[in-house]
């Protein structure tokens, strides 16, 4: 059985995300999104408010599975009996991070590849820090979060406000 990990904040997830997720989700028999902890980034949601918004939009992935993890990436994968690492790549903005990110995960576990999925050019732009940016003054989200996860950010930020 081919299985790939996804893994990432996800804080929150976004039609691009979920477009990758599509994608990897018809090349591997088995998706598992693994939602990073991730501290240092100071996230909105805790990890499994992250699960909980996510999962109801993977009904139509049933190869898809979520959970959470802490510690090294690469571990993960090797502990799941994973063969690859599936991330995204929007732009050339991207790349440097990503590369080196890549680069450094297979200094670590060599026989880990990453593969890089484009999602649909209308996602190109769409990214988790610019729609906590317009949810957070107000604007309207409804075209880059699915409808519980722009209700999830709308209550975050008025209790934040409160
Ligand atoms: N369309 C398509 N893809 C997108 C979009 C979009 N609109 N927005 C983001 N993406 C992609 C990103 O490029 C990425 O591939 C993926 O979706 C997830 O993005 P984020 O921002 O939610 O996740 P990151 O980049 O914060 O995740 C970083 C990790 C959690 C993977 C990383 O920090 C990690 O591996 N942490 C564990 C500790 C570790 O092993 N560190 C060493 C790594 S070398």
């Amino acid at each position: 059985m081919r299985h790939c990990i996804y893994p990432g904040t996800f804080d929150p997830i976004t039609y691009g995300h979920l477009d990758v997720l599509g994608r990897a989700a018809k090349l591997f028999d088995k998706v598992t999104m693994a939602i990073a902890h991730n501290p240092g980034k100071g996230p909105l949601f805790s990890a499994e408010e992250r699960v909980e918004m996510i999962r109801p939009n993977l009904a139509k992935l049933p190869n898809v599975e979520i959970t959470t993890f802490g510690g090294l990436l690469v571990d993960f994968v090797v502990e799941q009996k994973a063969v690859a690492i599936i991330r995204g790549l929007r732009a050339l903005s991207d790349f440097e991070f990503e590369f080196n990110m890549a680069l450094m995960n297979r200094h670590l576990k060599p026989e880990i590849e990453t593969l890089f999925v484009m999602p649909n050019e209308m996602y190109s732009y769409t990214s988790s820090n610019l729609v906590k940016q317009v949810a957070r003054y107000g604007g309207d989200v409804g075209h880059f979060v699915p409808a519980n996860v722009a209700e999830a950010l709308t209550k975050a930020f008025a209790k934040k406000q409160s």
